[in-house]
């Protein structure tokens, strides 16, 4: 499953445009408020020279770069379920476009809304709690003694943030997830700009800018900020890349490729990214020792070339 960032801003900060502009998705954007109140699900293809160079190495006829799930809900539903409560991270996007334009004060005013929203959340899950807990369920007591001690924090005007144990994990808190800022306008990206490039072809893009995409770099410090990293399974059928998160195994990108090869799993075939496009075959690599033969605990690192031996 990938994992999945939200876009949050106040009305009309140019949220529907980022979110066309990192997945291709051509979702409607208008200057009101959309009558539909649903939200808009895309990918955003992480980037990868790698990647293409592996796929031209090995003459793969597919190339399929790895993703991040992307969600943009309209500003009155943060409660949508599978919408920002369930994100991974969150990206900010903030007005630098508009006469007037004041981002930094936007900026602490979005933080501010989500401030309220995480305290009414947790004040709505207590109530709910408080009447489940009737039922004797021990659990639901504890996370009750839980959320009036934490509800207790926030009113003597800490952040939940600052709260120093554990929190309930049914919560899903907003200003507990990173969060990444994007000023939209001439003093961070032209997103309007970028959202109308996102509908060329790459090549088409690549001329209008003066050097790489100011959203490749956003899509990057997404991927630091989430704690990815990226593995690649190449073919002549197809290169792809694939995320985990840090200190993830083989077993576990044997399981992101296929359910049936980590349950068959006999042996991970490994070798760095840059080591394989140094020989120029796995033959070669295998030859200078560069391959190597790892288990299912085999700490999966960025840049790994995996192929997986397995038995069903
Ligand atoms: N001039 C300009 N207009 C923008 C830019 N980004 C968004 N807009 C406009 O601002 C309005 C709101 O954008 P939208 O993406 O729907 O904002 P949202 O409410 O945060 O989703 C639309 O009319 C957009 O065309 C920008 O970078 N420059
Ligand atoms: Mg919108």
């Amino acid at each position: 499953m990938a994992l999945q960032v939200g876009i949050v801003g106040l009305p009309n900060a140019g949220k529907t445009t980022l979110f066309n502009a990192l997945t291709h998705a051509g979702a409607e954007v208008t200057a009101y408020a959309s009558v539909v109140e649903k939200a808009n699900v895309g990918m955003a293809v992480i980037p990868d020279d790698r990647l293409d160079r592996l796929a031209e190495l090995v003459g793969s006829r597919k190339v399929t770069p790895a993703a991040i799930r992307v969600v943009d809900v309209p500003a009155t539903s943060a409660d949508l379920p599978g919408g920002l409560r369930q994100a991974d991270a969150l990206l900010a996007v903030v007005d630098g476009f508009s006469d007037g334009a004041d981002p930094a004060g936007d900026l602490e005013s979005l933080k501010l809304e989500m401030v309220v929203a995480d305290r009414d959340h947790v004040e709505r899950r207590l109530e709910k709690v408080r009447k489940d807990a009737k039922s004797g369920d021990p659990g639901l007591r504890k996370e009750l003694e839980l959320l009036q001690e934490v509800l207790a924090h926030l009113e003597a005007g800490a952040a939940l943030s600052e709260w120093p144990g554990e929190l309930p994990p049914a919560l899903e808190p907003l200003t507990t997830k990173p969060l990444l800022v994007v000023e939209n306008g001439p003093g961070g990206i032209d997103c309007k700009l970028e959202m109308e490039l996102a509908e060329l072809e790459p090549e088409e893009a690549a001329e209008f800018r003066a050097g790489p995409s100011a959203l490749d770099e956003v899509v990057g410090r997404l991927k630091d900020t989430l704690g990815l990293i990226v593995f690649y399974t190449v073919g002549d059928t197809e290169a792809r890349a694939w995320t985990l998160r840090q200190g993830q195994s083989a077993l576990d990108a044997a399981e992101s490729v296929h359910s049936d090869i980590a349950r068959g799993f006999i042996r991970a075939e490994v070798i760095r990214w840059d080591d394989l496009l140094e020989c120029g075959s796995h033959v070669e690599a295998a030859r200078r020792g560069l391959q190597r033969l790892e288990g299912k605990t085999y700490v999966v690192e960025d840049g790994d070339v995996i192929n997986v031996r397995f038995n069903l």
